[in-house]
Parts: C-alpha cells; structure tokens; sequence
C-alpha cells in the first residue's frame, strides 16, 4: 500500500435543503410539517420535506399523494428553484473563502479539500478542519439564513458519512486514528457504489458489516464482484485516494453579496463598489490565474428578484469601468438592490496580456 500524505476534506450538507429556504422565507412555516414538490393530483412527488415532516415517515422522491395519507396536514409548497440556486450560489461563495478545491455535489452538497488549511487566513483555525467546518456552518446559518451539516474526515468517503452523523445542524470528525474503528461497523450498504442489489448480495454472502467484508481475500472479491472487489477491499479499510475535483475548467472569477436590507439607489450602490473589487482583487490574486481577463461584467439582482448582468471587454479590472457597468445595469431596474456581483470572464486560452489589476 502506498502511503499517501494525509488529506482534511469536510463535506458540507444543507438540512432538508429546499424546505429550509421556504421556512427561512417564512417564518410561519417553522413549526409545521411542509414538503416542497408538485401537487397529488397531478401525480407530483416530494422533492424534501422539513424534519417535523419526517416524523410521520415523509420522504424524499414519495408520491404526494402517499405523504398527505401519512401526513394529512402536510403543508405542500411548490418548488422555487431561483431561490435554491441564489442560496447554492451564496453558500459556495463562503467555501471559496476557505479553499480553491471544492467539488459541488449538488446544490446543497459539497466537498472542500482544507488539508491547506483556512487559505484567506493561514494564521486562524490552527489549521484544523473541525473549526473551519464550524465557521462555514456559522456563516451559512447567519448569512444565508439556513443550517448545514458537516463530516470531517482524511477522505471522501468517510466525510459523505459522517456529515448524516449528526444531522441537522450538527458535524461529526472522524480523525485518522479512529477511521478504523469508524467503518468496521460500518453497514455494507453505506459503501461508496455498494446499492441495494450489491447489498443484499453481499448479506446473502454473510458480510453485514465492513468488520466481515474484511474477512475477504482480495481474489475472493474479485471473483464475486470483478474489479468492484478491488475497490470494496479498500473501502472496507476506510482507504479512498479519491481526490477532491473542483470540477469545471474556471471560466471567471468573481465575488457578490447579497445585502442584509436592499440597497436603495445608485449613489448607495456606488459606496459598495470599493468594498466589491477590494474582494475580487484578493481572489484573483489568490487564483493565480494564468490565463488573463478579457471581459468584466457586473451583475445586479433587484428587490423583487428581477436581475441583469452587464459585461464590457478590458483585461484590467479598472473601477472606473465597473462604475459604468453599474451605472448601465441599474438603469435596467431603477429600485433598490438585494445583491452585486463583480468579476472578470478568463480568456479560453493562455493570452499575451498579464491579468492587470486595479489602478
Ligand atoms: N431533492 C429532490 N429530489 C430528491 C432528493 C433531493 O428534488 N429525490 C432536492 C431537494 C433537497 C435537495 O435536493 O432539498 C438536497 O437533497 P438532500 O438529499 O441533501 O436532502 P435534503 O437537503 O432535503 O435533506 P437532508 O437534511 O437529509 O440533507
Ligand atoms: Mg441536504
């Protein structure tokens, strides 16, 4: 085996995602069972529901009609998925505060590889993942206004499990020297690519637990399971050399924020600006990007959600430009703003021109 230098990767999870945004946007909501999803009659299924809802055995990818007959009171609320993507959006503006190498799962799930440490802030957290999990759940509660749940583990695998540990609202770390422990008993089925099918097999063979599967000779797995039985050997072992992905080639770097009260007029938007690019130069620097900016753009969402996003070719990110881009966008809504977005689009390939910041 060969020994790989030791990785801190946490996986973030929203709880009853879709349904915390309803509740966070209604307050009214919180101490009722509501699911998000289409409606009975025309044979809709829940998309999640909140934990009371849960209680009385609702679930996720349920027929609605199955969830009202469980749960008769059943709040149902049909899906905005602008919100849920506005929040996705705002939750990994807060990863990327702590590290480059972040793979999104879903809108509400990901993985951060923090073996770095807190990039922004070296000096902070010690360098233990456990605190900078703890900061990102803090920061998405009070800026975005729901809960996560976190797994701290030295591979994917055990972190995607340890994040269900202490769900919701709650992280669970699994340190190196307890990862043996930790997936000996574990249930076979919550092995990485081991469905239902594969389960059941596996129980019918007599491994329930990992603590069994262990029991197994390499050749014994591969004859049962092909070249699956390789990598059930080592997951077994808590062993998963996946790396984290940060999936796609970037095509732009760029900050926003969404404000607490909406700003109200263009000369408030302006006072926001300095603030805005001050963070885009620090994240540009810190991507070190070597393909330049060709484009800027600036994007605005109003009040009542309407959005627009204004771009203007230039591969120095000059204020004075994002001044006229803004000037430009807002007179597309003229009311106030909840957010403002600046960032630079990256050339497709390597140019001449160095990545030029702010004057
Ligand atoms: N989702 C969906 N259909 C499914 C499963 C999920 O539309 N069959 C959507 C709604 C969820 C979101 O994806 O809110 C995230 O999925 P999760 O599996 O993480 O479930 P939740 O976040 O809702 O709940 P939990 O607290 O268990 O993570
Ligand atoms: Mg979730």
């Amino acid at each position: 085996m060969t020994h790989m230098p030791l990785r801190k990767i946490i996986h973030c999870d929203c709880d009853c995602f879709y349904a915390a945004v309803e509740m966070r946007d209604d307050p009214s909501l919180r101490n009722l069972p509501i699911a998000v999803g289409g409606r009975a009659n025309q044979r809709g299924v829940i998309a999640t529901c909140n934990y009371e809802a849960r209680r009385f055995g609702v679930r996720s990818a349920m027929a609605t009609s199955q969830a009202m007959k469980l749960c008769p009171d059943l709040v149902l609320l049909p899906p905005s998925f602008d919100k849920y993507r506005e929040a996705s959006k705002q939750i990994l503006a807060i990863y990327s505060d702590y590290t480059d190498l972040i793979e999104p799962l879903s809108l509400d799930e990901a993985f951060l590889d923090v073996t770095a440490g807190d990039i922004a802030h070296p000096a902070s957290h010690h360098g233990s993942a456990t605190l900078i999990a703890r900061e990102i759940r803090a920061r998405i509660a009070k800026e975005v206004g729901i809960t996560a749940s976190a797994g701290v583990a030295p591979n994917k695998f055990i972190a995607k499990i340890a994040s269900d540990w202490n769900k919701p609202n709650g992280q669970f770390v699994v340190t190196p020297d307890q990862v043996d422990a930790f997936v000996a008993q574990l249930p076979v089925d919550k092995l990485f690519g081991v469905g239902k099918v594969t389960a059941e097999k596996l129980n019918r063979l007599g491994a329930h637990t990992c603590a069994d599967l262990r029991t197994w000779s390499p050749s014994q797995l591969q004859q049962q399971f092909g070249r699956f039985g390789e990598r059930l050997y080592e997951l077994c072992r808590g062993i998963d050399t996946r790396e984290v992905n940060p999936s796609r080639e970037r095509k732009s770097i760029s900050v926003e924020e969404t404000y607490p009260s909406d700003v109200p007029n263009l000369a408030a938007c302006r006072q926001q600006l300095p603030h805005l690019l001050h963070k885009l130069k620090e994240r540009i620097e810190r991507a070190r990007a070597e393909r330049s900016a060709n484009k800027l753009f600036l994007k605005i969402r109003f009040a009542d959600f309407t959005r627009t996003t204004v771009e203007c070719f230039g591969s120095a990110t000059q204020s004075i430009l994002f001044t006229q881009l803004l000037e430009t966008g807002f007179q597309r809504g003229q009311k106030p703003v909840r957010l403002l977005g600046v960032g630079v689009r990256l050339a497709a390939d390597k140019v001449d021109a160095q990545l030029e910041l702010f004057c």
